[in-house]
């Protein structure tokens, strides 16, 4: 038999767990100081909550909730011994952002409407309309601000980044919103130095309702994580100009390391195979399908990560639906296929392809050998 000997990394990286809860604001109310020493961050749905004690960021979603999850916020925790969580200082900065040594948990809120246009996306040119340059503008100055922070506390690596934008399927200046956010997006990251292809975040794009600001919160790490693509997808950096001059910048899943607690991130997920959308008009078989790829990520995890051992059952879930009136279908495709205890939000969502009625983000933790 041989000893184990665990080196410094590997018992630093065991003594933090993230850990993902969806609780009530009455629940965290009642939480005591102790118990909010360790929170990340707090993320609400719709709105931003009114949290008490004023430490920790807080997000929206702006995404309002569909059938009984009002009130519910996610909360993202670290959970482990004598764990040290510092607060943001960079007052220049819109990023409101808490971290430990291993992870970083920041927010920002940008309102498109209060900025001046005026993005180096056109390229020198004025061809492009105030609209279109509003939007432009706002996802360029909040990825820069973001990759900004990330350097400031070397926090390098970006693992997971939900994105919420007002009325992503709308035309502006003859382009839909989500396009142009797609384009703003890639040319920060380029400015910003990050790689574009591979190493990129795990992540989601929705929509929220007219007149609400882009939304922006996200995790990074440390640590480079292990990025996991869908062997039945194109990777969405290498999707064909025909959805757009610039890909979206995502990976289909992430891992983190040798971490405990929530270490899988799923993107959002849709019933896209290859490129191109399935099941146009079928939420219940888009909903199959969306999970036939998330099935095909978690055998994907397993097959790269080795030893930890992924399945629907450690998987925590978001569920955006466009039509409020496909909840039920939704909700009856998904009871066939995951077990009643488990954790699912559904939010209310436009999805970044006008043919998408659904999409699908999980979270997950390893469950040993199965
Ligand atoms: C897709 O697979 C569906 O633009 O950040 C999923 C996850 C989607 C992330 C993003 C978009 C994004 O293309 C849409």
């Amino acid at each position: 038999m041989t000893t184990t000997r665990i080196t410094s990394a590997a018992a630093q990286a065991i003594a933090v767990a993230l850990q993902l809860d969806y609780l009530s604001i009455d629940t965290l109310a009642s939480r005591p100081p102790s118990w909010w020493q360790n929170v990340l961050g707090v993320v609400g749905f719709e709105k931003r909550p009114v949290i008490v004690g004023g430490r920790v960021p807080v997000a929206a979603c702006m995404t309002p909730p569909l059938g009984k999850n009002d009130n519910l916020c996610e909360v993202w925790r670290v959970a482990g011994p004598s764990i040290q969580l510092s607060n943001g200082a960079a007052t220049h900065s819109r990023v409101h952002y808490r971290y430990c040594d291993d992870l970083l948990f920041g927010s920002i809120t940008i309102d498109e409407r209060l900025l001046e246009a005026g993005s180096s996306v056109q390229g020198g040119t004025d061809d492009i309309g105030v609209d279109a340059g509003a939007l432009l503008r706002a996802t360029e100055v909040a990825y820069q601000e973001i990759f900004a922070v990330l350097q400031e506390t070397a926090h390098l690596h970006l693992i997971r980044i939900w994105n919420y934008l007002p009325e992503i399927n709308r035309e502006a200046d003859g382009d839909e919103r989500y396009r142009l956010f797609n384009s703003a997006r890639q040319l920060a990251f380029r400015n910003s130095g990050q790689a574009t292809v591979g190493t990129v975040p795990a992540a989601c794009a929705l929509g929220s309702p007219a007149g609400s600001p882009i939304s922006i919160y996200f995790l990074a790490a440390r640590r480079q994580p292990t990025m996991i693509e869908n062997p039945r997808q194109t990777s969405a950096y290498h999707y064909p100009p025909k959805f757009g001059r610039h890909s979206p910048i995502f990976s289909r899943a992430c891992v983190l390391n040798e971490s405990v607690g929530t270490n899988l991130f799923v993107s959002g997920t849709a019933s896209i195979v290859g490129h191109e959308t399935i099941h146009q008009g079928d939420v219940g078989a888009q909903t199959r399908e969306t999970m036939a790829n998330i099935d095909a990520l978690l055998d994907e995890a397993n097959r790269v990560v080795g030893p930890a051992r992924y399945s629907r059952d450690g998987l925590k879930f978001k569920v955006y639906v466009r039509r409020p009136s496909d909840l039920g279908a939704i909700e009856g495709a998904l009871s066939r296929s995951l077990r009643p205890s488990t954790s699912i939000v559904y939010l209310q969502a436009d999805i970044c392809r006008e043919d998408l009625l659904v999409e699908i983000e999980a979270t997950g933790e390893s469950g040993g050998t199965r």
